[in-house]
């Protein structure tokens, strides 16, 4: 496949690059934390959406060795903000079920060593599908995280297929509430229920709950009154540059 060998030789020449996007609180508008989004800078057509590449890498297995170096990346960037003297936030990661599928909490752990970072320091974001997939292995792999210090996100809460049962079982850290539902808060009836019940349930779960794709203002007074306080969108943050996002470590209290 000719997508397959460019995302190849994309990786060889360095032209895959993070950008970060904030996780901000609604009660001080704090950074608490960073999810890290990859790009393609492909020469001579500007940066490409993951959208675009990251099913073909699924099929392909590419996706093992691309995950691979988006951890590698995230970390190498959370150790050169610490060499600076900035004060580092949680980084989060999206992890494809095909890479969950194929390594072990070990893995994970051996390159956040890597870089000498404390495991609570690094997110790992996966979709119900990713669990759902290959359960076993699934909860091996969660539960060895967790016994490591390692924060595990459920991405795209609420549009998997996972029972509640599953739910219960699931040693993760945060539940992230779709940006489909949260969209239509607070006009649309079933999505201000829908999103409400996700919040007082991870609350009874004794899980974080982080709201994603909030863009106006309605939807996070919404999300704040129904004690949702972690938000992530373009309303306190759109996704920016290593560089960028430096600058807004650095600027805070
Ligand atoms: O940032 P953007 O809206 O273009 O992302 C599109 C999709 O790509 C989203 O579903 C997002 O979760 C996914 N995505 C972004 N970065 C990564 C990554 O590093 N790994 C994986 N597996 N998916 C990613
Ligand atoms: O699948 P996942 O939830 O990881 O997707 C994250 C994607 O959502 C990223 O590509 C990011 O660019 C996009 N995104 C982040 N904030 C917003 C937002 O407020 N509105 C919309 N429409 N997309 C957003
Ligand atoms: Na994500
Ligand atoms: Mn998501």
């Amino acid at each position: 496949l000719a997508l397959d060998r460019d995302l190849r030789a994309a990786l060889a020449r360095g032209e895959f690059q993070l950008h970060y996007q904030p996780k901000v609180s609604l009660i001080d508008q704090s950074l608490e934390g960073f999810e890290a989004l990859l790009r393609w800078d492909k020469p001579g057509f500007g940066m490409i959406s993951p959208g675009e590449f990251i099913p073909v890498a699924e099929d392909t297995g590419f996706i093992v060795p691309l995950g691979d170096w988006v951890l590698d990346e995230a970390c190498r960037q959370l150790r050169e903000w610490i060499d600076r003297g900035l004060e580092p936030v949680p980084v989060a990661v999206n992890i494809s079920p095909r890479h969950l599928r194929q390594r072990s909490a070990e893995d994970f752990r051996r390159i956040i060593d890597r870089h000498r970072l404390s495991p609570d320091l690094v997110e790992l974001e996966i979709t119900e599908g990713a669990v759902m997939q290959d359960m076993d292995h699934a909860l091996s792999v969660l539960a060895a995280l967790k016994a490591m210090g390692i924060r595990v996100a459920v991405d795209d809460f609420g549009t998997g297929h996972s029972s509640l049962s599953y739910l219960k079982r699931l040693p993760v850290t945060t539940l992230k509430i779709d940006r489909s539902f949260v969209n239509g808060v607070p006009s649309e009836r079933e999505d201000n229920g829908i999103v409400s019940t996700i919040i007082a349930m991870a609350d009874m779960l004794g899980l974080d709950v982080v709201a994603e794709g909030v863009e106006k203002q309605e939807q996070a007074n919404f999300l704040r009154h129904h004690n949702c306080t972690l938000v992530q969108g373009w309303l306190t943050g759109r996704p920016v540059p290593a560089g960028q996002a430096a600058d807004l470590l650095a600027m805070r209290l």
